[in-house]
């Protein structure tokens, strides 16, 4: 099926980097401000994968696959893709223009409202659940997370021949939990042909460039220096990096190429950063930043990024200071402390028609006061859940 679409994706992309430009690495920051974290008792703690035991491994997966086969009254598709959808929908409902929840300010707030809201929902199903984290500097953590007891499996059928390095096998996932899964192919996309990835789970896990494996926790340390907030959220969505000299540089690191490691690419050139710009096209359901939600391993992934933006406030950059606040047209609306965030907008948002009435049609309708902007997510421990590696300040 070809999405018949008069705008390219791409161009949504072109309209990103025109129109915001990250501040300078100089940049004077605010004073530190800790947190004062012994107001919250009972909070749901988010666990490392690694230390699931099978029980919970099972649980999640349980009201995963619940979700993956509830439907809502009225609704055509599963609670689950209804989620899904709003990823994909991130493309349509751009104020102006903009995606507020990727390479920009509110990919942080937008993704940690969106997590949560998934969570809340398995909650439903079953209130022990949280959403794990998958801490991409840990070598074994990815074969616990592609185990068959628990988000398994790699994908299968499917050769990739790489000139010069060699022939890789990735394709549809035909065992474990998800093996049965039926996705709908309007949510299902490849982005830079913007034809549907079908209706089957796809995974290419490590296949080059994509198979650097795990993360240095340099990179990570790198990170955690940073002061000025828009450049935190730069290096760890993973579209910049600062390079030997101290310069900010565009890249495909961190989240983006945990996005990479599973989803896959085939790219021009295997050594040639950022990778981003010259994916020829994209394998599997993961590494479609639109559809990527299709594979629960997103919410690991964003779980893991989550995490790193709640240890980077406690440690001195709590609450609003560390977030731009009218910074506009600087920092496009939707971005801003106190902007709405779409689809939490009250319906404002304008349509820009980058995705056909098809996809549209699929979006749940959101209460007109089911508003919620970067401020009201900037405190996680008010949201009700913490990390474990946030715990001791408990
Ligand atoms: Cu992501």
């Amino acid at each position: 099926m070809i999405l018949a679409c008069s705008l390219g994706l791409q161009v949504a992309y072109a309209h990103v980097e025109e129109r915001y430009q990250l501040p300078s690495l100089d940049t004077p920051v605010s004073v530190r401000v800790y947190p004062e974290v012994s107001l919250y008792t009972n909070l749901r703690v988010r666990k490392n994968a690694v230390n699931l035991t099978s029980k919970e491994k099972a649980a999640f997966v349980h009201a995963l696959n619940t979700l993956k086969n509830t439907y809502r009254k009225g609704s055509s598709i599963s609670i689950y893709d209804e989620f899904v959808s709003l990823h994909v929908g991130l493309m349509e409902f751009m104020s102006a223009k903009i995606n507020i929840a990727h390479a920009m300010p509110a990919f942080l707030p937008w993704h940690r409202e969106y997590l949560l809201r998934l969570e809340q929902a398995l909650q439903t199903i079953d209130p022990s659940v949280t959403v794990p984290y998958w801490d991409w500097t840990d070598a074994k953590a990815l074969d616990v997370i592609l185990r068959e007891d628990f988000l398994g499996s790699k994908g299968q059928g499917i050769i990739v021949k790489i000139p010069g390095v060699g022939n890789f096998e990735g394709g549809f996932v035909q065992t474990g939990a998800m093996a049965n899964w039926v996705l709908n192919e309007n949510l299902h996309i490849e982005p830079i042909h913007q034809s549907s990835l079908g209706t089957h789970l796809l995974r290419f896990v490590k296949i080059p460039p994509f198979d650097r494996y795990p993360i240095p926790q340099e990179k990570i340390a790198a990170l955690k220096k940073v002061d000025n907030y828009e450049i935190f959220r730069a290096l760890l969505e993973g579209d910049t990096s600062i390079d030997k000299s101290g310069n900010l540089v565009p890249d495909w690191t961190l989240h983006n190429y945990a996005h990479g490691i599973i989803g896959g690419a085939k790219v021009k050139y295997l050594n040639i950063l950022p990778f981003r710009d010259h994916q020829i096209q994209i394998l599997g359901t993961m590494n479609s930043i639109l559809s990527s939600p299709y594979d629960p391993i997103f919410w690991l992934n964003h779980s893991n990024v989550d995490r790193l933006w709640a240890e980077w406030q406690d440690d001195g950059h709590t609450g609003a200071n560390f977030y731009p606040k009218n910074q506009a047209p600087r920092v496009p609306l939707g971005n801003n402390l106190n902007d709405p965030m779409w689809p939490w907008d009250g319906n404002v948002s304008r349509q820009n028609n980058f995705i056909p009435q098809g996809i549209l049609s699929l979006l749940p309708k959101l209460a007109a006061d089911d508003v919620v902007t970067p401020a009201d997510v900037l405190d996680f421990r008010q949201l009700g859940y913490t990390y474990d590696t946030t715990l001791h300040k408990n």
